[in-house]
């Protein structure tokens, strides 16, 4: 197609980096420098270099596959492919009721798709039965801002004001390896004067630019937080006139915080309380402060709360919704963001809607076209959701994630799949779980076609469609589109993805993520628009986007952020005798997810070629391993064994392991699906392990 360069966004993780594309003779594609994007500017990590080798047909799936008699997968025509799709689906509503269809979407689709599916199974499959892996991801944070300020929108201010403010708390994030890019920002705090503040287990490369490294043990933050939360109080340090005037709630949080003493905090988390003196002086001095925490925190089972009481330490000093101060969530995947506005999620309905509110039925029915009453109500969450397959829910309809890889205790999730009547799996390769479907539909990605993002920041973004896709694969809209008139919906599902964005338009807006002012047009002259960004009445100047939120007022009733009291309690699982030592996860820079894309880049194996056992030499020692010696980790779940990686920077009493990999390497062989109660977040950053040789 087009030989200039076309400008673009990262296929990966939330801070979508620009980047320039342009095919060359032989077929590839040649990734060049984007220096006009102000939150890369030209600069990418490996993943985002590398990016066009899985746009490869020597990776990829070019052709739908279908289950044959013996069991096999074959290749087959788009027609029996989807024909059998549509079949199976119908005859299992027929047979067990709407309900009884599942489908599981992903924080990598774009708005348009997000969109689309979860219309699709509201409006044609009518199941309640829908959530995502974002789940996984940012749930809590979610939850939590929502409870405080009204609204969840993962930064409330764009990155560029984080050189500009007095301190940052990073908690449980890990930004040097999980969006490199974005260091410059922190590098720029400290140039500026600033102090920066790591809270993580490990000494991790993003620990190491930090001015002061708490490292407390996994899933104590909640304690943590409380703990400068006391330590604020009784310094004095108290902004006074900021809770009285913008907040409410703060006596019952005061007293919560007040009840976890320093030293009791110091005894729970393994953080001193010189360190935590240490934090508040840091923290408090300053005229203006940031905490943004990641996955450390918020994936426990006690994630909401946790990010609450970071966000009460933010309100008790009077940090936010004032310039370059704020609390912030930093999202993960590349439409994390735009992936949790626009229906996909269990609860919700576009714009942000919540699918109980009767107003919201009422309006998102009136944009479809249907009777309000028709629309379904909330359905499961993600794990429950994969819980029930094989029981309630009889056949799946998957998009956008490999669960056999990234789900809490993956062997039992595995299995559950397995024992599908019908499974239908959407990808651009043959992912672990598209190996298990009975349907396999190829898919375009995001340098074959056009759709709009959500960045971190709540930039909405533009990715052009910068090569032609190669024959046998069609795009997830088509997908939806055929799928649709099969089951008899022939209107409605446009495969042209402006098109899809000019309904989501009209059904986000009035919602709190307002999407009605922003259209192509403008995302193709403009540097994103971030949300909400109402449409202005005809003849007015167009709505300039919202940078920066809850300036003036928060989206609360009343006005005021609310303080939610919260307390520690300790996580899912505590260490025992039979397992004692606790196991956190994560990821390394090189691999991204479930590794179904990563894994197929040379580059990247050659740099992160599996999965490894972080340990202390103290616990190395007691199992008499040595670096790279094959070590054996178990919890309630399962076993999982892999190289020995020995390091002076972690917690003796805790393992690390990367869950990028499936097989006998396989982090979520051991992680535990204990849930947070409001968001439904399982707890991978922490559980109770035994750690055992292996004798070859
Ligand atoms: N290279 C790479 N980059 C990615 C991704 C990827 O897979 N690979 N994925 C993208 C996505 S979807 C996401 S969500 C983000 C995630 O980005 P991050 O949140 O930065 O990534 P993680 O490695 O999951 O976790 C961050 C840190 O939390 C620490 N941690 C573990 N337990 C605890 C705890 O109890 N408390 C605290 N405070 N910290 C703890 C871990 O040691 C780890 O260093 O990355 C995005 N970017
Ligand atoms: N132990 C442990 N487990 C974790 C985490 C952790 O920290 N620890 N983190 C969790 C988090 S934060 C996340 S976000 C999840 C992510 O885990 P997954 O949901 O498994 O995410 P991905 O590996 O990105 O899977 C995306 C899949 O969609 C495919 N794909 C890419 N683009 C498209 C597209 O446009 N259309 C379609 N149909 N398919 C596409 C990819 O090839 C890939 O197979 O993992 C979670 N699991
Ligand atoms: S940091 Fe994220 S968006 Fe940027 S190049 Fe790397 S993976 Fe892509
Ligand atoms: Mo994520």
């Amino acid at each position: 197609m087009q030989n200039s360069a076309t400008p673009t966004h990262c296929p990966y993780c939330a801070l979508q980096c620009g980047m320039n594309l342009t095919p060359a003779a032989d077929g590839s594609v040649e990734v060049t420098e984007r220096a006009d994007f102000p939150v890369n500017r030209g600069a990418l990590c490996g993943k985002g270099r590398t990016a066009p080798a899985v746009l490869s047909s020597r990776v990829r799936l070019t052709s739908p596959l279908v289950r044959s008699g013996d069991g096999t997968l074959v290749p087959a025509t788009w027609d029996e492919a989807l024909d059998r799709i549509a079949g199976n689906l119908a005859r299992t509503r027929q047979e067990h009721g709407a309900d009884a269809l599942g489908v599981f979407g992903g924080g990598g689709l774009t708005n348009e798709k997000a969109y689309a599916l979860g219309k699709f199974a509201r409006v044609v499959l009518g199941t309640s039965q829908i959530d995502y892996n974002g789940r996984f991801c940012m749930s809590s944070a979610a939850a939590a801002g929502t409870k405080a300020f009204g609204l969840d929108r993962g930064l409330p201010f764009p990155l560029e004001d984080v050189p500009r403010t007095g301190c940052v708390i990073l908690v449980g994030s890990n930004l040097a390896e999980t969006m490199p890019p974005s260091l410059r920002f922190f590098s720029e705090l400290k140039a500026n004067g600033g102090t920066l503040i790591v809270v993580d287990p490990r000494r991790t490369r993003t620990a190491e630019q930090a001015d002061l490294h708490l490292a407390p043990r996994p899933g104590t933050d909640l304690a943590l937080a409380l703990g400068l939360l006391h330590l604020v109080v009784a310094e004095g340090r108290v902004d006074e006139a900021y809770v009285e005037e913008r907040t409410s709630g703060w006596e019952e949080a005061r007293a919560a915080a007040m009840a976890h003493w320093p030293e009791q905090v110091e005894r729970i988390t393994g953080v001193s309380v010189p360190e935590l003196r240490e934090a508040v002086r840091l923290f408090c001095e300053p005229e203006h402060a940031m905490v943004l925490t990641a996955r450390g925190p918020e994936q426990q089972a006690k994630g909401t709360d946790t990010v609450g009481a970071w966000i009460n330490l933010c309100l008790a000093t009077g940090r936010v919704g004032r310039p370059l101060s704020g609390y912030g969530c930093l999202t993960g995947q590349g439409n994390g963001q735009g992936g949790r506005e626009h229906g996909q999620k269990a609860d919700q309905l576009p714009g942000y809607r919540k699918l109980t509110d009767p107003a919201a039925r009422r309006h998102v029915a009136g944009v479809w076209g249907v009777d309000p009453d028709s629309l379904p109500g909330p359905g499961r969450s993600a794990y429950e959701l994969l819980d029930a397959l094989g029981t309630d829910i009889r056949s799946l309809l998957l998009m956008g994630s490999n669960p056999v890889v990234s789900a809490p205790r993956a062997a039992h999730v595995e299995q559950r799949l397995r024992s599908l009547d019908f499974l239908a799996v959407c990808d651009v390769v043959l992912s672990e779980t598209a190996a298990l479907a009975d349907v396999v539909l190829p898919v375009t990605q995001w340098a074959e076609e056009t759709g709009t993002t959500t960045s971190l920041e709540g930039r909405v973004l533009l990715r052009r469609r910068a090569i032609t896709p190669p024959d046998g694969v069609r795009s997830d809209l088509e997908v939806l589109h055929e799928l649709a008139a099969r089951l008899g919906v022939e209107k409605g599902f446009p495969t042209d993805a402006e098109e899809v964005f000019e309904e989501l338009r009209r059904a986000s807006a009035g919602g709190l993520a307002d999407y009605s002012g922003i259209t192509y047009r403008r995302l193709a002259q403009e540097n994103g628009v971030f949300w909400p960004c109402p449409e202005q009445e005809t003849g007015g100047a167009e709505h300039p986007g919202t940078p920066r939120l809850f300036l003036d007022r928060f989206p609360t009733e009343d006005g005021r952020a609310r303080f939610v009291p919260v307390s520690h309690r300790p996580s899912g699982e505590e260490p025992d005798d039979e397992y004692p030592v606790l196991l956190t996860t994560g990821r390394v820079v090189a691999q991204y997810q479930s590794g179904a894309q990563t894994r197929r880049v040379d580059e990247l194996n050659a740099a992160a070629p599996g999965p490894f056992v972080e340990l202390h030499p103290r616990l190395a020692a007691r199992l008499g391993a040595a670096e790279g010696d094959p070590v054996a980790v178990v919890s309630r779940r399962g076993r999982a064994v892999a190289p020995a990686r020995i390091t002076t920077g972690i917690r003796p009493d805790t393992v690390f392991m990367p869950f990028h990999w499936p097989g006998e390497g396989r982090a979520n062989t051991l992680t535990n699906p204990a849930l947070d109660p409001t968001s439904r977040m399982p707890e991978f950053k922490v559980c109770a392990v035994r750690v055992e040789a292996v004798t070859p």
